[in-house]
């Protein structure tokens, strides 16, 4: 399984709101060399960590290609530039965020990026509920744990709901 997490909470000029973004950066990831095998129900979450930012549109695709973990992350960050995504401060509001969650069962703590599995993806609600519905079987390939163990621990405080599709 190879995950991505898309994460929105500004619009683009021209594309439209937070998830026409996302569902734009699917298209264009696709045209990049990964096709999407299963996507999750689309999330509005509040921004972690909490801030007057407006909330965001999350989701996770499950996707398929040739390509190596380093090659797929220059993928996503062209993807990015597309959609003019501008690197600024950590968590500053974006209009596209990709996030290379998981590559099959890979773990790589460094030293070079992707990281692997995401080293956030554990404690966000925002990656795990999304996570779940591609993947409900799946296992944190460094740690063993499942999903299901993984979203009992999450802190309480979380807002992540899905949106009518
Ligand atoms: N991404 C972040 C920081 N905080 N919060 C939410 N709700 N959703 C995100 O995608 C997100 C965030 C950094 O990538
Ligand atoms: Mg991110
Ligand atoms: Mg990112």
């Amino acid at each position: 399984m190879i995950l991505v997490g898309l994460g929105s909470n500004l619009p683009h000029p021209a594309v439209g709101c937070p998830r026409r973004v996302c569902e734009t950066a699917l298209d264009v990831l696709s045209a990049c060399g990964a096709t999407v095998e299963r996507l999750s129900r689309w999330y509005r979450s509040s921004p972690l960590p909490a801030s007057d930012q407006p909330d965001y549109v999350n989701g996770v695709a499950a996707v398929a290609t040739a390509l190596d973990p380093a090659g797929l992350l220059a993928a996503m960050h062209g993807v990015e530039e597309r959609l003019g995504r501008t690197r600024s401060a950590p968590n500053a509001a974006r209009v596209l965020d990709l996030d290379l969650l998981a590559y099959r069962e890979i773990v790589r703590t460094g030293p070079e990026p992707p990281l692997l599995p995401h080293p956030r993806l554990a404690g966000r609600a925002f990656v795990l509920l999304p996570l779940r519905d591609v993947a409900p079987a799946w296992r944190h390939p460094g740690t063993r744990r499942d999903i299901a163990d993984l979203i009992r621990s999450l802190p309480p405080e979380q807002r992540c709901v899905p949106l009518p599709r």
